[in-house]
């Protein structure tokens, strides 16, 4: 284990379960590399609000140009940094985190592509000091089943996260590689039913995919990444223009974030946190 790992284990090890996850779905999260809420995660108006901004970007840039959306819209910016979703996520990355990035993966009836079995570790393998403690919360904007695409995953499959990869079709693909057949057995996948608002969670180096949409109903997820502080982003590193916040607690990695002097945490209620 590389120092940054043992740091990030003994976080997550002292932490509090008392977010919005039991503990029983933490314990299955580290064991198995993911967890369910099938709960709606925003109250339905918030949740209007969300889907009223995703549609307007939807409209304006089109299902292949949504990555990343909160650098160039700042409405974003109150769902990820939100208490909703950071009271899922704590309980697993610990109680110091960091915004990692965000999508929103659109995929239009019978026409959208499959997300091939991939490991995001593998897609931001040197960006980040370590891959462990990522976390990906994939809030179903439609209601997502197997038909029209919802996220898979091998579970348990979180303990390496750099597969060996081969070329895939880009056509039919959203990326182009895959994880080669012969590392996992994709006959042990879970799918990831979920109606709209509610969300899963899952590890950066859990193998996992989504087949095409086949059927008549769009499907539409909004993945909000995270990383315990105790990482070192390596912005210089990312070859797209990146930019990363404090969502909660404080930094112990010297990271640069856009909010770093305009941090209230939630812990220390009454009190705002002035970093330097
Ligand atoms: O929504 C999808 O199709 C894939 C999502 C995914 O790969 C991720 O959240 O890391």
């Amino acid at each position: 284990m590389t120092i940054s790992e043992t740091v990030n284990a003994s976080a997550r090890s002292s932490q509090k379960s008392s977010g919005r996850l039991p503990p029983g779905d933490v314990e299955f999260y580290h064991r198995e590399g993911y967890a369910l809420f099938r709960q709606p995660v925003f109250a339905p108006q918030q949740f209007e609000r969300l889907r009223a901004i995703f549609e307007e970007n939807l409209a304006r840039y089109g299902h292949d140009d949504l990555d990343t959306m909160h650098l160039r819209d700042a409405r974003l910016l109150e769902f990820l940094l939100s208490d909703e979703v950071l009271d899922l996520v704590e309980p697993v990355v610990g109680p110091d985190i960091g915004l990692w990035s965000s999508h929103f993966i659109s995929k239009p009836p019978r026409v959208g592509k499959a997300t091939p079995w991939h490991e995001d570790s593998a897609y931001w393998n040197g960006l980040i000091s370590t891959q462990e403690g990522i976390c990906t919360v994939w809030l179903a904007m439609d209601e997502a089943t197997p038909e029209n695409g919802c996220m898979k995953v091998i579970p348990g499959s979180h303990a390496n996260g750099f597969s060996d990869y081969e070329e895939v079709d880009r056509a039919g693909n959203i990326f182009p590689t895959q994880i080669k057949a012969s590392q996992f057995d994709a006959n042990r996948a879970v799918y990831f039913s979920l109606q709209p608002n509610q969300c899963s969670l899952h590890e950066a180096r859990m193998i996992h995919g989504a087949d095409a949409n086949t059927s008549d109903t769009r499907r539409a997820g909004y993945t909000m990444r995270y990383f315990p502080t105790t990482s070192k982003v390596h912005l210089e590193r990312i070859p797209w223009p990146h930019k990363i916040w404090l969502a909660r607690g404080r930094d112990h990695a010297g990271n640069r974030y856009e909010n770093r002097n305009k941090m209230t945490t939630k812990r220390s209620d009454d009190e705002t946190a002035t970093r330097s």
